[in-house]
């Protein structure tokens, strides 16, 4: 190794010589011909297919709950639930993809409704579902014959494959939050679609799934069912645990011990209990709870992120934007974007997920901290 190597990134530019009219004629000539054998030479577009670091054309954008939630009710209004559209969700589109209603590259996020009485019938996809339950209750989703409650709070699981259906028994409307990975699904052609029963193969309404009773007791697995499982087995993250394990993180801050990824800042991932890995394998969800004023570290990170704000209010600023924050509100991070939150005077309560699996899975996961910070 010679002391003059130097192993930076030395950004080296090839200025070719102007070509000369005739010159220009013949690459003329060969750049028809290419395009006719649709051919393209790679050095016309090097710096957009290969970006020095990710360039997302996915922009952070802010979606207001109160804008949704009104939009879901029209919706509810004009549009019946049936065979064919089979959901009432309203997608939300990433302004910067244009076209296709993705939130983000990998990741769909919609605001499902159902009105009382309301039957979504059942199906299955190979994209993973999840739900977050923003507000209200009375809804039961039955996945592969599994009627399980949705209730404010609550994080409830579709995986790939299961046939799931969904029914309001209430007398008042409900809306929730979608997460899939149907652009993943449809932009790598993996995606599998089958219909099901018209009407709900269960239509009991228990206050907990068979699923729960199995697999939700911490820290506890039935022994009959010894095998790892690529998706959690848990149809349905109940809020009380979930608020349980936040109180209990910023409680044991208080009396001086660890448990909080950050000053004032407790947070939890839901995890598989076959594996303690993530819920799917395409799909990371979290909540986090940040005490009044408290905030997140800075990081930037390959893959996208969605938040949900549940309580409170916050700051959170993604590259150069700053979006004000509050109860249902959501907002995307594209890839490689420096992100943080801020709660604001009550604190803040936020819903997250990711599409962090996957890049993780393919060894393609960085993240980013500025120094200072
Ligand atoms: O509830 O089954 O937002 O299949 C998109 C596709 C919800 C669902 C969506 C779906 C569903
Ligand atoms: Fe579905």
């Amino acid at each position: 190794m010679s002391e003059s190597t130097d192993y930076s990134n030395k950004h080296v530019e090839f200025v070719a010589p102007e070509p000369t009219p005739e010159e220009q004629a013949e690459l003329n000539d060969m750049y028809g011909k290419m395009d006719d054998l649709h051919m393209k030479p790679l050095w016309n577009q090097i710096g957009g297919l290969m970006p020095n670091e990710p360039d997302p054309r996915a922009v952070a954008h802010r979606w207001d709950w109160s804008e949704l939630i009104k939009l879901a009710r029209r919706s509810g209004e004009l549009v019946p639930v049936g065979r064919g559209g089979e959901r009432r969700a309203i997608g939300l589109a990433n302004p910067g993809l244009g076209g296709p209603t993705y939130i983000a590259p990998t990741l769909w996020a919609a605001i499902q409704y159902l009105a009382p009485g309301e039957n979504a019938p059942e199906h299955r996809h190979s994209q993973n579902a999840f739900r977050f339950v923003i507000e209200g209750e009375g809804v039961w989703t039955v996945v592969n014959g599994d009627a399980v409650p949705m209730k404010r709070g609550d994080f409830l699981l579709t995986p790939g494959w299961n046939f799931h259906g969904h029914h309001n028994i209430a007398t008042e409307p409900m809306a929730w939050l979608d997460g899939l990975d149907i652009p993943f699904a449809y932009q790598m052609d993996t995606g599998f679609f089958e219909y099901g029963s018209e009407t709900l193969t269960d239509e009991s309404t228990p206050d907990y799934s068979r699923s729960e009773r199995l697999w939700a007791h911490p820290g506890l697995r039935p022994v009959a069912f010894p095998g790892a499982t690529s998706s959690s087995t848990i149809g349905r993250y109940a809020w009380e645990h979930t608020d349980a394990a936040l109180n209990d993180q910023l409680a044991l801050e208080d009396a001086g011990f660890p448990g909080v990824v950050g000053p004032g800042h407790a947070a939890i991932r839901y995890t598989n209990p076959t594996t303690g890995g993530d819920v799917m394998s395409t799909i990371r969800a979290e909540f986090h709870r940040l005490r009044p004023g408290a905030s997140t570290t800075p990081v930037k990170e390959v893959g996208n992120r969605v938040f949900q704000v549940f309580e409170g209010s916050a700051t959170i600023k993604v590259g150069d934007e700053t979006f004000e924050m509050n109860h249902g509100d959501v907002v995307n991070v594209p890839s490689w974007k420096l992100w943080s939150i801020e709660a604001g005077t009550d604190g803040v309560d936020l819903f997250g997920f990711s599409d962090h699996p996957i890049f993780e899975k393919l060894n393609l996961a960085r993240t980013y901290t500025p120094e200072g910070i």
